[in-house]
Order: C-alpha cells, then structure tokens, then sequence
C-alpha cells in the first residue's frame, strides 16, 4: 500500500521536537514491505499547501496522522493546538479519499473526543508499530480493521461513552529489531533548532502520580531495552549527524534503580563522549547514580518533584518525602549534574503554607532552574480526574480537548502574583503560561550561535538570569488572556 505519514506539530517552544514516534511508525511500515513517504508540518512557511500538493503527488492508499500535543498544559496563557488539527485533517479529506488515521499521544489521551472533532476514519490508541501495520493489512486485505487492538472506529467514537474497551498494544519486546526511520524527515534540522536529538530507552511508569497521563500512555509495568543496543544507537546518530546532544525521552530514566547504571556502564566501557539529559525521579537516586551519570555525559536532570512539602507530596501521590527530594537534588549538585526542579503549584490541598514551604525549600536547595506550573491540567483517566469526578467537581465528559485546570480555591487568587514574586527575586524560575523566559525570536538566536542542550541550562549565568527578570518589568500576565479557551475548576 501507499502510506503517507503525516507530523501536525508545528510547536516550536521550548524546541522543535524531532516526531520519534512516528518514526518507529514508519519503521514498522517500511519492514512491513508498504511504499512510505512522511510529511513534517513543523517547519515551513504554508505547511498545509506542501501538504496538498504532496498529498495529490503521492496519492496514497492510507494516511496516518500524528497528533503529540493536545495543548501546551500552561496556564493561563494556554496555547490549543486544536484548530490547526482540525486544518489539517480538512485537508486531507479534501485532497483525497484515502482513511486518515489518527494516532499519537495526544490523540491517545482523548481519542473519543479526538474522532468526534476530527472526523478521522479510524484512530490507534498507544502505541502504533504493530496496530498501525495490522490495520493496513486488514484494509489491503478487505477487511475491517475494527478488531484489530488498539484500534478505534468513526462509529465506536460517535457510540455512548461506555463503548468497548479499547485495549493498547503493548509488547514486551517493543523494539526487538526495529530503531526509529529518521532518514525520511530532516532529523538535522530538528538537531539544529531544537538543540536536542531523541531517543526511547523504555517505556511505561511503575508510579501513580495523581495527574499523570504517562502510566495511562505507555502502561504501568516498565519495558525496557538492552543497555547495548540503546548505546549502539546513540553512537550511530553521533556518526550519522555529527556530535549533538540527546534528550531520553523515558517518562523517568533513572527508575527502576540498575537500568541508568547499564546504560551509564556501557557508554563509558566504549569511551563515548557524549552529551545528554532526562527526566528523572528523587526516588532512590543516590550519590552513586547521580556521579555515575554525571561521568557518562549528563548534562541536566530534570527532577520531577511536583512540591517539597510532605503533604503536599502525598496528595499528588508521590513516592517521596520532602527530606527525599532534597538529598536528591544535593547529590546531583554535588555530583556536577545541572538540575531543573519541575514543581506543581495549585494541585488539590495546597495551602499557602505548603507553597510557602515548597518555595523555602527550593530557595535552599539552590537548583539550576525550576519550572513551576500554576495549576493543573486536568486529563480523562488520572486518579485526580477521576476523584474529581467522584466528588462531584465536574462531570467525566466534561474533560476533554477544552484546556481545563485544577487550582485549589484558598490560593487561587493568592498564587499568580506570588508566583512571580519569587520567581523575579530568584531569577532562575520559569513560569510556563505566567512569564515565558524565551520568545521564538530569542530562541532562533541563541540556537544560531550553536548553543545546543536544554535552555534551561542557561540560567546557570547570570546574565540569562538578569535579561530574564527583565521580562518581570513589563510581565505579560495575562489575566486578561481569553477565558472562553479554556476552564479552571
Ligand atoms: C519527552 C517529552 C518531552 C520533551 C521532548 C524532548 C525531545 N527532544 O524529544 C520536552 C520536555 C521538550 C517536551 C516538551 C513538550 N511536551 Co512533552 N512529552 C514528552 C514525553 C515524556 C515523551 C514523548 C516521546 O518522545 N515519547 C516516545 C515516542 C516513541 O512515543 P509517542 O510519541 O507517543 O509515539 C508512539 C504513539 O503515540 C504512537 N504514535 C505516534 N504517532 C503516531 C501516528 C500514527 C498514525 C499512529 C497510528 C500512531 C502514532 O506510536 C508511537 C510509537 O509507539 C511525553 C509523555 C509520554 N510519556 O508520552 C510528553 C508529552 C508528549 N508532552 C506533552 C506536552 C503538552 C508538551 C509541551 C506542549 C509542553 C509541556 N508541558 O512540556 C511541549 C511541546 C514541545 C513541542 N515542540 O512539541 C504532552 C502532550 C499531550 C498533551 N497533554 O497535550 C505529553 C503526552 C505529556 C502530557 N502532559 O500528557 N516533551
Ligand atoms: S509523574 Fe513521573 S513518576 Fe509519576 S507517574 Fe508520571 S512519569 Fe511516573
């Protein structure tokens, strides 16, 4: 069959984001013996009239739409990626009569209201490797693909809401024999504006994190890769495409404790000089690991403490105490890692007495940066989601594709501005949807001058931290920004 591959994020903040998943999509079509071709819409001036005459070029049998980003999870300056979807599906339809397939993970966390908005012929919840190509030989066959795992129908997403279970497909061996196809998209350029190459050493999370759409993704068991093989494949993008850093794409990389260490072993036996950095759990990251990665070439660790105060810890359903998730930080300090300490303000419970706690703690604990969200995302299936809707707080389908977020009432007038307080007497916070720290304009420059890596990075200088309390002198806050887009509860 004639496959034509469609990437729809045009997101470029923090970065341009190379569409790893897709890529193994292709991957999985390619051995499976279809002709492919792939459309990146992320760059480019009239993304949608290259994709039209490539559409009418190609004249493909099957095509399949990547959709990563519901929205940008910030608030309240929230940025919907909807509209532009809906655009781009329109085209396709209009180009031509071929089934458009949904699939990726925002499409994942919402695929019923997904269908419904899109119209999309069938959809692929999770992963899509084997569905994607079990779909396509249902459909050269004459079959109907509806009974294929994870697959979703037009007319299973316009039934009830208790419609059949949909089961994800989630091998074991996910990557036995298949790596990423980059060579189809421009994987260079992504390297030279995004600053950071991608790669999957595992998926799944173990943990049960009360807002966290990861587990409900990519399954609560982890399925890992052998240490060697995850290393052949960074040393083959270092000769492929020249030396750059590497984002792990891994909901944590250094949970359970032994795969990080492997991984970390194997670079440094083949003597790799290497670059990277990952999301990262306090729970049992100990001296060893964090000197251990340091030495392998990490460069930055983004810790995923969500608050620093002990019940305020336990309502996001951590698995960790405060005293935890500061030894942590101060063993990667101490070991040389740049930290980025991600934190959650607003989630339910929270007081001003434990953000006050939360931000004392950090003052102390004298992280890299910190990227403090106000408020919560709320998405369909999270333990929060589901106690809100057990509470009667808001009806189960009422969450969907409408940006809707959880900020507790008693701080809900108090956090914004104190958020910013702190963040300009710091000068190393991010506020994501308050304050951004970096325009696209500013980012292009800083890219252009070959500063690779997280941005984050940068608020090691000082510099980066006065041009950014800057942007304090005339905040963009947006309390004024559209309401009709978005809901808080
Ligand atoms: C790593 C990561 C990042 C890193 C990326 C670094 C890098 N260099 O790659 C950083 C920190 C930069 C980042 C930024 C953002 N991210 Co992010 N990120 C992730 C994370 C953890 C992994 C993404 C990944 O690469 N997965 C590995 C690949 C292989 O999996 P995949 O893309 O899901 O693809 C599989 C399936 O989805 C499916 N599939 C994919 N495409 C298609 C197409 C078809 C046709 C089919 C059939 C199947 C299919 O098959 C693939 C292979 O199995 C996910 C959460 C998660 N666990 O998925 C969030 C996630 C993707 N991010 C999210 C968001 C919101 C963002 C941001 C907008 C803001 C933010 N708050 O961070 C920005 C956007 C950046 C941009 N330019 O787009 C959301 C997106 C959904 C949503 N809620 O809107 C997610 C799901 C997390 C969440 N909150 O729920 N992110
Ligand atoms: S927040 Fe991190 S540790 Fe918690 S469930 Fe999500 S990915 Fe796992």
């Amino acid at each position: 069959m004639r496959v034509l591959l469609v990437s729809a994020n045009r997101e470029h903040l923090p970065d341009p984001i190379f569409p790893l998943g897709l890529a193994y999509v292709a991957a999985a079509v390619k051995i499976a013996g279809h002709e492919l071709a792939v459309a990146d819409l992320c760059f480019g001036r009239r993304p949608l009239h290259d994709l039209r005459i490539q559409v009418s070029r190609f004249e493909p049998d099957v095509i399949g739409l990547s959709l990563r980003n519901v929205d940008n999870a910030a608030y309240p300056l929230t940025v919907d990626y909807l509209a532009l979807h809906r655009e781009v599906v329109d085209t396709l339809h209009d180009q031509c009569t071929a089934p458009v397939v949904l699939g990726g993970s925002g499409f994942s966390i919402m695929p019923q209201a997904y269908m419904r908005e899109l119209n999309g012929d069938w959809g692929i919840v999770g992963e899509g490797e084997r569905s994607f190509v079990d779909l396509l030989q249902a459909l050269a066959d004459g079959r109907s693909p509806a009974s294929v795992p994870g697959v979703v129908s037009s007319e299973w997403a316009s039934a009830a809401v208790d419609g059949p279970l949909i089961q994800p497909q989630r091998p074991a061996h996910w990557a036995h024999g298949l790596r990423p196809l980059r060579a189809p998209f421009d994987y260079a350029r992504y390297i030279r504006r995004g600053g950071t190459g991608n790669v999957q050493t595992k998926r799944g999370c173990v943990f049960n994190c009360s807002y966290c759409t990861y587990p409900l993704l990519e399954g609560n068991r982890f399925r890992a890769r052998e240490a060697a093989d995850i290393v052949d494949e960074i040393d083959g993008l270092q000769r492929d495409y020249g030396s750059h850093p590497i984002f792990f794409v891994d909901s944590i990389l250094n949970f359970p404790y032994g795969h990080v260490e492997a991984i970390c072993e194997e670079i440094l036996r083949r003597g790799l000089r290497l670059r990277w950095s990952c999301y990262a759990t306090p729970v049992k990251l100990d001296r060893r690991q964090a000197q251990l990665m340091s030495r392998a070439g990490c460069e930055g660790i983004e810790l995923g403490t969500d608050a620093v105060d002990d019940e305020q810890l336990a309502r996001l359903g951590k698995s960790f105490n405060a005293d935890g998730a500061e030894r942590a930080n101060r063993y990667c300090m101490e070991a040389g890692l740049r930290v980025c300490q991600t934190i959650i303000f607003g989630a339910p419970g929270e007081t001003e007495a434990s953000i006050r706690a939360t931000c004392r703690a950090l003052r102390a604990m004298r992280p890299t940066a910190v990227v403090a969200m106000t408020g919560v995302r709320i998405y369909p299936g999270t333990p929060l989601s589901l106690s809100l809707i057990d509470q009667g707080q808001i009806e189960g389908d009422a969450i969907g594709l409408l940006p809707t977020f959880y900020i507790e009432p008693a701080v809900r007038d108090f956090l914004p501005s104190f958020l910013q307080q702190q963040a300009y007497e710091a000068g190393n916070w991010v506020l994501p949807g308050l304050v951004e720290p970096i325009q696209s304009g500013s980012q292009r420059i800083i890219r252009a001058l070959g500063i690779s890596g997280p941005l984050w990075r940068l608020f090691q200088k000082p510099w980066m931290q006065w041009l950014y309390r800057d942007h304090f002198k005339r905040p963009n806050t947006s309390w004024g920004v559209p309401k009709a887009s978005k809901r808080v509860i």
